[in-house]
């Protein structure tokens, strides 16, 4: 297959499985052409099969918003003319659904070319940005026109169909995928040194601290657990809501047991050495960071909403406590903590059920759905295959 995958670059759920996807479809031998206005954080420029096309955005000093789209739009079209591209996937529906379908226009129209379109919702694209009125017409439009609409969990497909009129069971749900030899358990100290947790339990929250992430429930939590045991909260990422966030731990008092480490690469190293991890959000559509703790034998404590019930198995891997009760979370996280045989069989437990999202098995379904798009039900040809052999490195 050659395919143009069109995501923001920016670190974000979205922009990490668009990129991971790219490098393992590459690493199979089809020719993988990512596409954004600067080069994704998880981009491998030495991976055979993948290339980056940057976007140049417009500077015309009478845009004061640059019409990035319009740029968009002209690249993925110059992509399917020149690179032979099969199939434009899109990852995070806005803005890159209306402008991979703006290309499909000009290119059926003018050059008699049929691009397929395939997009994979992820989140707020559909939960909060979408259904906004400045942007729901053209979204809803867009997403209709889709040959193929994958999202990460049943509670966000059943959303998509619901709020965006598409037809009942056509969003193919296509789960997050984690790399099990990079999370992976492990008791290396060292860590937990450098946090001078001091032998307390270590409670952990990654995310880009935006209101979606309830990041004062998390604070609340902790303090609730805070009156019963000896813990430390580390707090990784950075976004809008952490000064609030270092606030609300002062006045109550455990602003002393934070450790704020802001953006990491290396998450992995946090999560080996963290006892529990905190994601209460309440429109969480799959909760990648939660399926990465699990990955290192870290059970997780939320809430009974969204799509994290399908990621984290209530009582078995984590406890989901019920919607908003932020003193639940560290009431539950205490007794966990406070019993080390059930945190043993939690963490044993928690390894077990992320490798059902492994990454081959998981790429498997994207492969297999994009390439049905092309070939129907044919079996897929590598893009190596595909372009007569070669297999080059570049950058446009
Ligand atoms: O929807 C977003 O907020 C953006 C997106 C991102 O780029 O961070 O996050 C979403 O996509 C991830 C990957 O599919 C999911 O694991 C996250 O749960 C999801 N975030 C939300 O739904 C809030």
């Amino acid at each position: 297959m050659r395919l143009a995958v069109v995501c923001h670059p920016t670190y974000g759920g979205s922009g990490v499985v668009a990129t991971e996807l790219s490098k393992q479809l590459a690493r199979r031998g089809h020719e993988i052409h990512m596409v954004s206005y600067q080069r994704p954080f998880r981009y491998d420029p030495l991976q055979p099969n993948l290339f980056f096309h940057e976007v140049e955005v417009s500077d015309y000093p009478l845009f004061s918003h640059p019409p990035y789209s319009l740029n968009l739009t002209n690249k993925l079209v110059e992509l399917v003319e020149e690179r032979g591209v099969e199939v434009i996937h899109s990852h995070y529906a806005i803005p890159h659904a209306q402008a991979a379908w703006m290309a499909r226009e000009v290119l059926r129209e003018e050059r008699g070319l049929d691009v397929k379109l395939a997009c994979t919702l992820h989140g707020t694209d559909i939960t909060l940005v979408g259904v906004q009125r400045s942007f729901f017409e053209l979204t809803r439009f867009t997403i209709q026109r889709q040959d193929l609409l994958t999202a990460p969990s049943a509670w966000l497909g059943q959303a998509t169909e619901r709020d965006f009129q598409v037809a009942e069971g056509s969003v193919e749900v296509i789960p997050n995928f984690v790399d099990l030899e990079r999370f992976k358990p492990c008791e290396y100290q060292g860590i937990r040194d450098h946090l001078q947790a001091d032998g307390r339990f270590i409670l952990t929250h990654v995310s880009n601290f935006r209101p979606v992430k309830r990041v004062e429930d998390v604070v609340r939590g902790f303090a609730a657990l805070r009156t019963k045991l000896d813990a430390i909260l580390v707090l990784v990422g950075d976004g809008p809501e952490l000064p609030k966030a270092l606030e609300l731990a002062k006045e109550l008092g455990v602003r002393e047991d934070l450790r704020v480490l802001g953006k990491m690469n290396d998450l992995e190293r946090v999560y080996q050495a963290s006892d529990v991890f905190l994601l209460p959000s309440l429109a969480e559509s799959f909760g990648l960071s939660a399926l990465e703790a699990q990955a290192c034998g870290v059970p997780v404590i939320g809430y009974h909403a969204g799509g994290l019930p399908e990621v984290v198995r209530n009582g078995e891997t984590g406890i989901l406590c019920p919607a908003g009760e932020n003193v639940c979370l560290g009431g539950l996280a205490a007794k966990i903590l406070s019993d080390p045989e059930r945190h043993r069989a939690m963490s044993l437990a928690s390894r077990k059920n992320a490798e059902k999202f492994s990454v081959d098995r998981i790429l498997s379904r994207y492969e297999h759905s994009l390439c049905r798009l092309i070939h129907g039900e044919e079996p897929c040809r590598s893009g190596a295959d595909s372009v007569g052999g070669t297999v080059e490195v570049a950058v446009s």
